[in-house]
């Protein structure tokens, strides 16, 4: 596990599941329709049971780059906050700045709410194919910046990576450019 204090908040990044997050919320990696599907989706309604289901019919929806809450059903969250990643073609048809905006606009979501802690998988870097690389710094990059930029709100951002390799990214990302001390994040 490695941890960054970032402006008064912590900065986690873990491999395990995201289903077994007891974070006031998780974030699905959702798709446009939010009625489920596989990978992250698949195991958070899988765990989460049908009432998370039954509440996102009633949502209509939701665009690339933006996210919505619901309740946490059996998970040990009581809230997800599932999120719309962008489908990666080439990264220049505004993949990266979709991608910010997932995990942006998740974080306004948990704080709107009240909520103070948050986990997320790699939105995006599964079955929408962004190469993990490229996202790993622009998922720590935007969490970094929102902390920075809102302290005294969240006190807890986990990033709940399923494999060594990704969380490896991760750990290379954290320690890049994007999560710069200069920009505030101080090495715990
Ligand atoms: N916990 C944490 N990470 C996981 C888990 C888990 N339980 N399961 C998979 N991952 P993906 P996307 C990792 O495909 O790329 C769905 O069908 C996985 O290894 O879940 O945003 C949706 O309905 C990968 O690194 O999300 C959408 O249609 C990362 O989570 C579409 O997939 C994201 O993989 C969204 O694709």
């Amino acid at each position: 596990m490695r941890r960054r204090d970032c402006a008064g908040a912590a900065l986690e990044l873990v491999r395990g599941d995201i289903t077994s997050q007891a974070t006031d919320a998780i974030v699905n990696a959702a798709n446009t329709t939010l009625l489920g599907g596989g990978g992250v989706d698949g195991a958070i309604h899988r765990a989460g049971g049908p009432e998370i289901l039954a509440e996102c019919r009633t949502l209509g929806g939701c665009v690339t780059g933006d996210a919505k809450l619901t309740r946490g059903g059996r998970l040990p969250a009581r809230f997800v906050i599932h999120a719309v990643g962008p489908v990666y073609r080439d990264g220049r048809h505004g993949e990266p700045e979709l991608l910010a905006s997932a995990y942006r606009r998740s974080l306004e979501i948990a704080v709107e709410h009240g909520l103070r802690s948050v986990a997320f998988p790699s939105i995006s870097t599964g079955a929408y194919r962004f190469p993990i690389a490229e996202a790993a710094p622009i998922a720590l990059g935007t969490v970094v910046r929102f902390l920075v930029a809102r302290p005294g709100t969240l006190t807890l951002v986990r990033f709940v990576l399923f494999g060594d390799a990704d969380l490896a990214a991760y750990e290379t990302a954290l320690a890049g450019p994007a999560c710069d001390p200069g920009r505030g994040v101080a090495q715990g």
